[in-house]
């Protein structure tokens, strides 16, 4: 580091733009490849809560890769089993976790626009669960929302085709009033969905683990005794001060190409992250719910829980890049945005390059700033969408939406199949609040009047809520119709989930009437109003 030993945000950025380290492309945009030699990091700054941490980075952990099976009928076919186990995240300390298919975290699912998949999710687990597909346009009853719960020692199975293209979407427990505490516990795994016909020549990292890789951020805090600590609670929720990345404290990826692709959601129950590269901009290819149709530079990327994004990392042999999550704002008061963690800073990720491990026949920065200066394009053009049929208006409150809490026996909206919604979401308070709408992919239209920043305008699931703004959504919901069973729309902080800040839609044919909803939690008397 020129000048310094100290490796300071600011310091980084004056080395990058001095021009000395890094070299700049000028085929589209100035994208770079960072040419940076290898640095440490700053001692005790990977957690600003949790000092000396850092010393020593680990490998990070890649989730199993699991494409299931095709059967003779022609379904993709997954088993997950959802099951507690212990982790050791820190040498010398067991923690107790739950796990897909292993003791934390889950494997990596992947299928095609255009497949029939099946999961069979089986729970070893003493309470019950359910396994939503966040992000995934699918019939009601295979949502895995608090309506398809999983009792211990039970299998559930859910059978759908794939409606989408192209997205990072993931899966967790969704059973209302626990749902905080299970995805805590280390329930959580990415589902990669493709395009089914892959733009093949694209030259955009797409092999698993290899140069594409999922980075599932969370936080938690450890006791004494290393269990994880669920009592710590601010406003926002269980706010951790350790990260656990894929399950890795402190990680390290040694990339073997010049271009790494990091699939990165925040899996986090409370805590929002603003994460940037240290060695230049981030190359932003893909937002919750799609990839963009060409690269955009940002200088960072805000993730509420529950949201992705998916950027590509340029690295020139030797050079190594830090992802961190740095201050940022939610507009929120100032003790506010204290006691949701905006002030905390963390080193996310090291990305290092070896010169000596470089792999052949793998897209470089001038590969894919040529192809698309040539009209290629990674996804459809991202268009004005259609004059919305009808509008609704969202108001959230302290645990509440359009002023009542969620009550698993009421219907709050009714969509018709085919419609475009405009959804005009107002955070009425204080705290921060995001919305996922289930079932659905919309594009941000405005917030507070204001077109969204570069990194908003792509397909969404989720998007954040400032308080005494109003965010204006363009929703496109999936194409499959059931009167009697509801899917949901929710805050993504988990905690305020759980307390009631959920509401249930259902989607019908032109003039079917919707109702009454008939799941097994409703007969079993599982009202949550007033929880
Ligand atoms: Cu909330």
């Amino acid at each position: 580091m020129p000048g310094s030993s100290r490796i300071t945000r600011r310091g980084v950025l004056a080395a990058a733009a001095a021009g000395a380290v890094t070299t700049s492309i000028v085929a589209l945009g100035g994208w770079r490849v960072a040419r940076r030699p290898v640095i440490s990091p700053e001692p005790g700054s990977g957690s600003a809560l949790h000092p000396g941490a850092t010393t020593a980075r680990a490998p990070l952990a890649i989730p199993a890769l699991d494409e299931g099976t095709v059967d003779d009928d022609g379904v993709r076919a997954f088993e997950l089993v959802a099951q507690a186990g212990e982790s050791s995240f820190v040498a010398g300390v067991r923690t107790p976790t739950w796990g897909y298919n292993g003791a934390f975290g889950g494997p990596t699912l992947r299928a095609a626009q255009g497949e029939r998949v099946r999961v069979v999710v089986r729970s070893e687990l003493a309470e019950v669960t359910t396994t939503h597909w966040h992000g995934m346009k699918l019939p009601a009853i295979a949502d895995g929302g608090p309506h398809q719960p999983i009792a211990p020692g039970d299998s559930w199975t859910a059978e759908w085709t794939v409606e989408q293209p192209a997205a990072t979407l993931w899966y967790h427990p969704h059973n209302h009033g626990t749902t905080e505490a299970h995805v805590y516990r280390g329930l959580a795994g990415l589902f990669i969905v493709d395009d089914a016909a892959s733009p093949v020549d694209a030259p955009l990292p797409r092999e698993y683990g290899v140069d594409d890789i999922p980075v599932v951020v969370t936080d938690r805090s450890f006791s004494a005794d290393g269990t994880f600590d669920e009592r710590r609670r601010d406003a926002a929720g269980m706010l951790g001060d350790t990260l656990l990345v894929n399950g890795t404290v402190s990680p390290r990826f040694a990339a073997t190409r010049e271009l790494t692709r990091l699939r990165i959601l925040n899996g986090s129950t409370a805590r929002s992250y603003r994460f940037e590269l240290d060695a230049g901009p981030l190359l932003l290819v893909g937002t919750d719910s799609g990839l963009l149709p060409e690269p955009v530079e940002v200088p960072g990327v805000t993730l509420t829980p529950g949201e992705r994004a998916e950027v590509v990392v340029a690295l020139a042999p030797g050079a190594s890049a830090m992802l961190r999550s740095v201050p940022h704002t939610l507009g929120l008061l100032d003790t506010t945005e204290r006691a949701s963690g905006t002030g905390d800073t963390f080193e996310v990720l090291e990305l290092t390059r070896d010169a000596a491990t470089a792999r052949p026949a793998a897209a470089t920065l001038a590969d894919l700033t040529g192809w698309i200066a040539a009209g290629g394009a990674l996804a459809a053009p991202l268009t004005d969408p259609p004059d919305p049929d009808r509008r609704r208006t969202i108001t959230l409150q302290d645990n509440k939406i359009n002023h009542r809490r969620m009550n698993m026996a009421r219907i709050d909206e009714v969509v018709t199949v085919g419609d475009r919604e405009r959804w005009l979401i107002t955070n009425e308070h204080f705290l921060p609040h995001n919305l996922h709408i289930h079932n659905a992919r919309f594009r941000v239209h405005s917030i507070d009047g204001r077109a969204p920043t570069a990194e908003l305008r792509g397909w969404k699931d989720t998007v954040y809520a400032p308080p005494s703004r109003t965010v204006v959504i363009d929703v496109e919901f999936g194409t499959s119709t059931d009167p009697h069973l509801p899917y949901m729309f929710h805050c993504h902080l988990l905690q305020h989930e759980d307390q009631g800040m959920m509401a249930q839609f259902v989607v019908v044919r032109p003039g079917e009437a919707a109702g009454p909803l008939d799941t097994p939690a409703i007969r079993d008397g599982g009202s949550h109003d007033g929880h």
